[in-house]
Order: C-alpha cells, then sequence, then structure tokens
C-alpha cells in the first residue's frame, strides 16, 4: 500500500468542488485515511513549495495556495502516487486529458485544483509536513 498527500487547492474550494474532487478519488478505489481544512500561513506554504523557491511562477504559487482554506488529505491505495496524479491531470489544464481534475475544473497552470505528491520521497516529506507523524 502507498500513501499520498493530496491538496484540495483553494480555488476548488471556492467552488465548492470539494464533494467532486474527494469522489473522483474514492470511485477510484483510493481510501482517504486522513482529512483536515484550514488556510495555512506563507511560512507554511513556503515550507511545502520548497522546491520551487526562485521560480518564476513561486510568488504568484505562494499568493494563491495562502488565498483562502484548502483540504489536505492523505489517500492510500495500491500504486496511489502514479494513480492519483493521472486522475489529476497535467499541471496544464489546457493539456490535460479529457475526464482529469484540471481537465474538469483548473482554470490554469497556477489556480490547478489539486496537488498530489510526485514520488515515494515527497509523499513521505509531505505526509510529514502536513500530519506528522
Ligand atoms: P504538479 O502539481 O502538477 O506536480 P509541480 O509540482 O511542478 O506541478 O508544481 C507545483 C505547482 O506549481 C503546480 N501545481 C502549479 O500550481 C504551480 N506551477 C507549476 N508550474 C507552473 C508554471 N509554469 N506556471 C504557473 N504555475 C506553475
Amino acid at each position: 500500500m502507498e500513501k499520498s498527500l493530496v491538496l484540495i487547492k483553494p480555488d476548488a474550494v471556492r467552488k465548492g468542488l470539494i464533494g467532486k474532487v474527494i469522489s473522483k478519488y474514492e470511485d477510484n478505489g483510493l481510501k482517504i485515511i486522513a482529512l483536515k481544512m484550514e488556510r495555512i500561513s506563507e511560512d507554511f506554504a513556503s515550507r511545502h513549495y520548497e522546491e520551487h523557491i526562485g521560480k518564476t511562477f513561486y510568488e504568484p504559487l505562494i499568493r494563491f495556495i495562502t488565498s483562502g482554506p484548502l483540504c489536505a488529505l492523505i489517500l492510500e491505495g495500491d500504486n496511489a502516487i502514479e494513480r492519483i496524479r493521472n486522475i489529476n491531470g497535467s499541471t496544464n489544464p489546457e493539456v490535460a486529458k479529457e475526464g482529469t481534475i484540471r481537465r474538469m475544473y483548473a482554470e490554469n497552470k497556477t489556480e490547478n485544483c489539486v496537488h498530489a505528491s510526485d514520488s515515494k520521497e515527497s509523499a513521505k516529506r509531505e505526509i510529514n509536513l502536513w500530519f506528522g507523524n
């Protein structure tokens, strides 16, 4: 069993999409093992997105991710990391495949509804950051 950290970002929360997004994961057989809703600080956001510090999209990304409440979840399942990223779709909603969350609901590369861990290592780091041990 693999675990992944998923965020339902502030744009999706504002649009009332929490239930629809969670259903996509549950309908695909992924299990929610932790869930919380909060508005994060800039300091916390910079820890979550530390690999992007200095990139051109970093400042708008931090402004956006701190702009309102979000949901953080731990999902579990076989091959969860890859399956969740396939359900989410490409970072850019314009090129995301039909039926993916980002294709259906995302506005652009920054306001793109969801985040999911991209490797076992980042899943471990992100789960520890958001939920501790
Ligand atoms: P993903 O979430 O698809 O794994 P990452 O980890 O490369 O994407 O980037 C983290 C977040 O940074 C993305 N979810 C998106 O919100 C933002 N981002 C990434 N690339 C860009 C970009 N070229 N322009 C604007 N925002 C971006």
